[in-house]
């Protein structure tokens, strides 16, 4: 392949906000396929999708924790023209909410995972110097449960982001600790640096067939 080739592969030709949705009902039609971005909140998440879409600011950065309780869903064209949705999924942050809103949380999220007939891949993204907490147990967990519709097999990546915040001495250390804490392979990543951008991309394409 040429090097043109190759990056046309991972580069955006246009991206943008399609819908968002605060209960299952609003869920945009299943037309494009798609794969969902997990994570804590403030894990980096919102930085993983715009650095993936080469955006400052598509997906909303914040500074506050917890505060985004919808799913969004963003339609991407890459440089040869596949198509692919990329639906942000509403941060962990348990522990500022009351029980009712965990249990809504909980809903839509298994609702979504479970019964999305499009969906292809989930990310599921750890802060590599946390490393795997339970919450992030508690989503794979849920991600190697049976769904509850007839759809290809889903794909879960592991990516571990921040990785610029640890030193070079550590970062093969650390990203090896949490690929035996997930026993999945893990890939690390940096919103900062784009560290990882292309080989993310790569694996995507690969599990949502484009
Ligand atoms: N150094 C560094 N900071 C990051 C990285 N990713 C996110 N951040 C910062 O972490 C904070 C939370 O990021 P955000 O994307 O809003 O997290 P979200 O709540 O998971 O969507 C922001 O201050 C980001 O600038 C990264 O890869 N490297
Ligand atoms: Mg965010």
């Amino acid at each position: 392949m040429s090097r043109d080739a190759g990056a046309t592969l991972t580069t955006i030709k246009s991206a943008e906000f399609v819908a968002a949705a605060g209960e299952l009902g609003q869920l945009p039609p299943p037309l494009a396929v798609e794969v969902a971005f997990a994570g804590r909140s403030n894990v980096g998440k919102s930085s993983l999708m715009n650095c993936l879409l080469s955006r400052k600011n598509l997906v909303r950065v914040s500074g506050t924790p917890g505060c985004t309780r919808t799913i969004s869903f963003f339609a991407a064209e890459l440089g040869d023209g596949a198509r692919l949705t990329l639906v942000d999924l509403p941060g962990y942050g348990f522990a500022r909410r009351s029980k009712g809103e965990r249990s809504a949380w909980a809903e839509l999220i298994e609702g979504y995972l479970l019964g999305r007939v499009t969906l292809r891949a989930v990310v599921a993204i750890i802060d590599v110097r946390r490393g795997l907490e339970p919450d992030d147990r508690d989503l794979l967990e849920l991600l190697a449960t049976p769904s509850r519709v007839s759809r290809p097999p889903l794909t879960t990546l592991v990516v571990a982001t921040k990785l610029d915040k640890l030193p070079l001495s550590k970062q093969k250390l650390e990203l090896e600790r949490v690929k035996k804490a997930a026993g999945l392979p893990v890939l690390g990543f940096s919103a900062e640096t784009g560290h990882g951008r292309d080989e993310l991309w790569k694996r995507l394409r690969v599990a949502a067939g484009i």
